[in-house]
This record gives structure tokens, sequence and C-alpha cells, in this order.
């Protein structure tokens, strides 16, 4: 018997998260709460807006979190226990080219596909695994050391993998089994108490933070979890009036007049934890290490394949325009944006930039001729309702910014090194899981909304006369 679905084990997960987190780290409470602040007050003022990219109940328990492991195993161990929640991986992500700093990792992201299951509720959580075998980053001898650390460990027990395998094969949990497992799936992300030995995490440290963050300890823990705003620079305003020092950006798209694509975040460092060392002579002390951090995001519309090629563009072209000038991103992208993207919704659809579903207008003109055969006449001359399918992805360049503003130093990275080859198709065999391509899962959301659109607009309609 299932008490639990996936789903309901996925929102009591997040649930959970959130209050260990809330305790670990004060100020990503403080940061909640002014999200909600800012949520409630546009809501307030502008109801229309607010809810255009998902309802208010949804955006209010959005979260997103960030998890970094050592091994291929560890990793199809996560994909086993977010696979409990409905959570499944999606998109590549290479932050080893996307980081101007030494980040050894590769990534892709754990969440709900289907629309009534985001809608439920839409947790995600990115998830990075170390490349040990990249020769930029470690000598054959580091690697051996580092895999030989890394293979003696163990993140998960094996009562969590065994229940959340029965979880995922009956499709939920049992009431008693669901409490047990959600006790273990918490606890394997809480920060370790155990001593941290001083020269590993040193020596790790001299190659890149975030290899020691992983490598450098027996246990894996979450580092941020990011609520959504509805308004991202109202949010960054209130915390610098709250005394919380922000990165100096906000990453991704700038603020201007027309609509919201893809994904704004910015973040804060949380402070140092007091942490335990193990030192060369076996004696332990206290110390404190700085691994965790804040991080807030806006989500926008989801582009297309071009859509995506253009943004791409059009970073690049701010990149340019800045250099040698000293003036502001947010400034110079503000004029590049303005000349070359569409200034409104309507523009993205018919320039097929972005994507949207569609629905046929309940008050849609009742002329006996038939309706005009392309989408954006059918929206210009109102049969078709079109909105906006919100951003469910991540972008690696901004991942690269999150990750580089919370390391300690650039690290080292030996760039006349080859690259290790590690790209979706290695990830999806460690995985032992399909590896969903974003593109495809918005593509598809488009196509079901139209196949419904094509059948209502041929069917006579409830009331009309033939
Ligand atoms: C993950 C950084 C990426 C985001 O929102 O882009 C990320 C990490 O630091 O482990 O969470
Ligand atoms: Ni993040």
């Amino acid at each position: 018997m299932t008490d639990a679905q996936p789903w309901q084990l996925r929102t009591e997960f997040a649930r959970r998260l959130s209050v260990m987190y809330g305790t670990e780290v004060p100020a990503y409470t403080t940061l909640v709460d002014i999200s909600h602040e800012v949520n409630r007050d546009l809501l307030d003022k502008d109801p229309e807006r607010a809810q255009r990219l998902g309802g208010i109940d949804r955006v209010t328990a959005e979260r997103h979190g960030a998890i970094r492991v050592g091994t291929p195993e560890e990793l199809r161990q996560v994909g086993q226990v977010f696979a409990a929640l409905g959570m499944h991986p999606v998109g590549f992500y290479d932050l080893r080219e996307a980081a101007a700093s030494a980040v050894p990792v590769v990534s892709t992201a754990f969440r709900p596909i289907d629309e009534d299951e985001l809608a439920r509720n839409p947790f995600r959580v990115f998830t990075s695994v170390l490349t040990p075998s990249d020769r930029r980053f470690f000598d054959a001898d580091l690697q051996h050391r580092l895999e030989g650390f890394l293979a003696r460990r163990r993140l998960f027990p094996p009562e969590l993998i065994t229940l959340a395998e029965r979880a995922e094969h009956d499709g939920g949990l049992a009431r008693a089994d669901a409490e047990r497992f959600l006790d273990l799936a918490v606890r394997a992300f809480e920060l370790s108490s155990a001593p941290v030995d001083r020269a590993w995490y040193a020596e790790l440290e001299r190659v890149s933070s975030v290899a020691a963050d992983i490598g450098g300890v027996a246990s894996t823990h979450i580092n941020h979890l990011t609520p959504r705003v509805l308004d991202i620079d109202e949010l960054y305003e209130r915390m610098a009036r709250l005394g919380v020092t922000m990165i100096d950006d906000i990453q991704g798209p700038p603020r201007w007049e027309g609509p919201d694509v893809l994904l704004r975040q910015t973040s804060f460092r949380a402070l140092a934890e007091p942490r335990r060392f193990r030192e060369a002579d076996g004696s332990v002390a206290e110390g404190a290490l700085r691994v965790r951090f804040g991080e807030v995001e806006a989500r926008g519309i989801a582009l297309t394949p071009q859509g995506r090629a253009l943004y791409d563009e059009l970073v690049d072209e701010v990149d340019r325009r800045r250099r040698g000038t000293g003036r502001g991103r947010a400034d110079v992208a503000v004029e590049v944006w303005s000349e070359r993207l569409p200034r409104s919704e309507h523009a993205l659809a018919r320039e097929g930039l972005a994507y949207f579903t569609y629905s046929a207008a309940a008050d849609r003109p009742a002329s006996p001729a038939p309706p005009p055969e392309s989408l954006s006449d059918l929206v210009d001359q109102g049969w078709v309702r079109a909105e906006p399918i919100v951003y469910e992805d991540f972008l690696p360049r901004s991942a690269a910014g999150i990750f580089q503003s919370n390391l300690t130093g650039d690290g080292a990275k030996d760039t006349t090194q080859r690259a290790a080859a590690l790209d979706a198709r290695w990830m999806s065999g460690v995985l032992d899981r399909t590896l969903h391509d974003p593109y495809d899962l918005y593509a598809r959301q488009r196509e079901r909304s139209l196949e419904t659109v094509r059948g209502e607009l041929a069917a006579p309609r409830a009331g009309s006369r033939p």
C-alpha cells in the first residue's frame, strides 16, 4: 500500500530540507521571508503579472537546491533517491568549460518533468559530480589518492537506497516507510560534524575549493537552497537595506521593458561555520569553513534553440561592447536587449524564439468561416490564447558565476592538458537512466497543447448551431 506518492514525498522532502537548512544557515530564512514579502506585494499590486508564470502557491513553495558528489556510483545513488521523489535528470552542464576558475565538475538537474507534477511541486536539485580524471586539474598521483578516498566513504546508507528503489518501483511508500525514507534522505544532506583532515583538505583546495568541498570530507551536504521571487531587483534592494551583501550582479538577463526570459539569479556568501579539523599529529582543533551560501532566483519564459542561440549571442555582444569601457554589465545589457530582442510575448512566439502552450479561446469568433490556418493568425484574431512556458532549468554561465563567487581562491587549471571526455552520454550511462533534453520536454508540452486546440477548433461548439 502506498500512502505517500512521489509528489507527496517530494513536497515533504523539500519542506524538511528547508527547515533543516534554515536552522543551519539562518540567513536563508531571512531570504525566504523577504522573497515572500516581495511576492505578496506584487500579487497585491499586479495580480496578472504575478501569476503569469505559475500560480502563487507553486511559486511560494518553489525551491531549488544544489549538491556535489564525488564518484559515478554516488551520482547513480543520487539518481535513485530522486527517482523516489519523481525527479528525473534533465540537461548536461559542463562547468569545467563555463567557469574561468578551476571548477572540475559536470552537472545535471533532477526535477519533475510533467506539467501536473511541476504544478504540484517543482522542486529541483542541481547536482554536480567531480572529475578526478581531468588532467587539467588533477595529476595521476592526486587522481589516484582522491579516488581512493572517495571509494572508502559512503554518502547514503543502504537502507535509504532500498527504500528509494521500493518507492520508485511501487509508485510511493507506506506511511512508516515514507517517514523513515524522508528522515534518512534529509540527514544525508546535513552538514557533518566529523573532523576534517586539515592537510588533505588544504591539498585539494590548492587545486580547487570545489574539489576540497567535495573530496576533502567524508560526507556531502546541501550547499544552498533557493527560493523563487517575482521581482528580483526589488528583492536585491530590500536585502541590501537589511545589510546583507549580495554579489555585485544579478546573473542572467538584465532588467528591461520586455518579457522576462530564462533565469535571473543572485547570491550571497553565507558566514563561515565552525568545523573541527584533524591535525597532522592526530589532535582535533576547532576551525571554520565557509562552504555554503544563499541564492534567490526569478524565472522567465523558456526559449527555443533559436531563442537560446540569440540569447547566447546577446551575452557575447554585451561582453564585446563593455570591453575597455568600464561600463556596468546591466547598463550595456539593457541597450543590447532593447536593440535585438522582441519586446512582447507575442513577437517572441511569432519569431519562434520562446515556448508557449495554446488553448482555444472561450470567446473565439463565432463566424461561420473556418478559422485561419497559421498559429499567429489564430492568436491575432482571437481564436487561440498563448500562455508562456516557464523555464525550469539552469544556465551554465550563471551556475559558473555562482560557483565562482563562493570559491576561496581561483585554484589551478593546466590548460595545456587535455580535457577528460565527459558528456551527456557519459552521464546517462553513469545514472543508468534517460538524461532528458530540456528542449524536447518544452517542445512536447507545446505540441500536446496544439493537438488539443486542433481538436477543439474542428469540433462543433457547444451551444452553437450547425
Ligand atoms: C551549484 C551552482 C549552480 C545554480 O543555481 O545555477 C546553481 C553549486 O554551487 O554546487 O545552483
Ligand atoms: Ni543555485
